[in-house]
């Protein structure tokens, strides 16, 4: 799994300082680009994106780095323990952060995240859970280091 500073890395996908791995508006000319609560939460999904749980993991555009669904859908572990300050206590260049913790960083917030409630299906929004914890609006995304040979 990522670090969190990985995955916003690969979640802004060549961006610099927007909200959405797209840019900074949540539906550009009424374009649905990730899969979030829509209408009154808790009390009524309207599915204007099309979904009211998950969504399969090519759906919407995929973003520069052509990764789909950095937003929205499931929430993602990182590898690191949450910390506050977890960028602070390490070095600049992908902090680790804590090398022990009670709660690993979750990044990209999920299906259930709306603006009135949570508004974490943000590039830089950050959560944690316990690591035992199991929910539907939750899940991992793999990755791997690669050598760039130049
Ligand atoms: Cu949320």
């Amino acid at each position: 799994m990522p670090t969190e500073a990985e995955w916003e890395y690969a979640a802004r996908g060549g961006l610099i300082q927007k909200i959405f791995p797209w840019g900074d508006e949540l539906e550009p000319n009424g374009e649905h680009l990730c899969n979030v609560w829509q209408g009154k939460f808790p009390l009524e999904n309207t599915k204007a994106d099309g979904y009211l749980s998950t969504a399969s993991g090519n759906t919407f555009k995929p973003n520069g780095y052509g990764l789909y669904n950095m937003v929205g859908n499931m929430w993602e572990w990182c590898a690191n323990w949450f910390s506050s300050d977890y960028h602070l206590i390490d070095t600049i260049n992908n902090p680790k952060g804590s090398s022990t913790g009670t709660a690993k960083s979750m990044r990209g917030g999920s299906y259930l995240c709306h603006e009135s409630y949570c508004n974490r299906y943000r590039v830089a929004a950050r959560t944690s859970n316990t690591p035992d914890s199991s929910t539907g609006n939750l899940g991992f995304r793999c990755v791997k280091n690669i050598s760039i040979m130049d």
